[in-house]
């Protein structure tokens, strides 16, 4: 190499550093800027516990999985995990699914019993198996042989609830109607064009046993797709899986519709193409890759509240309403 050569390797390789170091810096801030965005107000320390395990190094999917663990281990949380309310023979079967955006794969539990963390199972169906979906008595056994403990998922309140339930002899069940939903959906990214949704449920209460609902369901409860954005959803999951709403949603976003005109213009598509559904129970939240957020519900009678973690500030706040 003679002595120009050396000068313009050596210009080459500081710059290179000094380029790298650059990215250093960008992936470092990128990682101080990620948003979650999740339902109801359970969803807030869902949220800051995303928040604190994608701060110290977790990824992306850790931090929802994690955050998602927060209603799932509370007992006040009836809707979720441990303390859900059980199906019509008072047993608790729980549903969940986890969405990477980049692999653009899921891992998802329907009707599983006895694990307080099925979206922890999710995960690792998603990580360790070529499978998407498990259910009932096959995704027991799978969350057994990873170590998952069996545990009754009834508390005294949730025992108590369905007894009444069952005393009352006006109740309502699945055979006709539906009542009562709030389930945990988180939509978050990196602040880099990551995104990841994760969805988790005990579902409609009392329903007939082994019924599914939207949230494991890839496109229905949860979808993610880094190259548009990610979408959750709450409420009747019966009515929700038959307009695909997570991915709807996202393909919205992927025409050019922002995060929220998305969520309005699949609320304004199931009221067309059924004028009952105005009275139904739908919360949706959305967020396309650049970080911007949507949040809509179809009706006050269902008024979603959400909860959004963004720049270390943790918020409950009103999402939008069609009616
Ligand atoms: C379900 N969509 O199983 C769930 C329940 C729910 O807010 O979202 N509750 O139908």
């Amino acid at each position: 190499m003679d002595s120009v050569d050396r000068r313009d390797f050596m210009k080459t390789v500081a710059a290179t550093a000094a380029a790298s170091a650059l990215d250093g810096n960008a992936a470092e801030a990128d990682r101080a800027r990620p948003i979650f965005l999740s339902t109801w107000a359970h969803g807030k320390p869902a949220n800051e516990r995303a928040a604190e395990v994608f701060k110290s190094s977790g990824s992306l999917l850790d931090a929802v999985e994690k955050g998602i663990n927060v209603p799932e281990n509370d007992p006040n949380v009836t809707s979720v995990g441990y303390g859900g309310l059980p199906n019509a023979e008072g047993v608790v079967e729980l549903d969940a699914a986890i969405m990477d955006g980049t692999r653009h794969r899921t891992g998802s539990v329907c009707a599983l019993r006895m694990i307080k963390n099925p979206i922890s199972v999710a995960r690792l169906v998603l990580e360790r198996t070529s499978h998407t979906t498990l259910a009932g008595d096959g995704a027991f056994q799978f969350a057994l042989k990873l170590g998952f403990e069996a545990q009754t998922l009834l508390t005294p309140q949730s025992l108590q609830k369905w007894l009444d339930w069952k005393a009352n002899p006006q109740h309502k069940t699945y055979w006709l109607s539906a009542e009562n939903h709030d389930t945990i959906g988180m939509v978050a990214t990196d602040g880099n064009g990551h995104l990841v949704s994760g969805c988790s449920t005990s579902g409609a209460a009392f329903k007939i046993p082994g019924r599914v609902g939207d949230s494991p369901l890839v496109g229905c409860g949860v979808y993610a797709d880094d190259n548009v954005g990610g979408a959750s959803a709450t409420g009747d999951g019966d009515l929700m899986t038959n307009y695909c709403t997570s991915v709807s949603i996202v393909h919205f976003m992927r025409r050019g519709a922002s995060p929220q005109e998305a969520c309005m213009e699949l609320l304004k598509h199931m009221v067309e193409t059924d004028g009952k559904n105005k009275d139904t129970q739908v919360g949706l939240i959305a967020m396309n890759k650049h970080g911007e957020i949507g949040a809509a519900c179809m009706n006050e009678g269902f008024f979603l509240k959400y909860a959004l973690w963004k720049d270390g500030q943790s918020q409950l706040l009103d999402s939008a309403r069609l009616y």
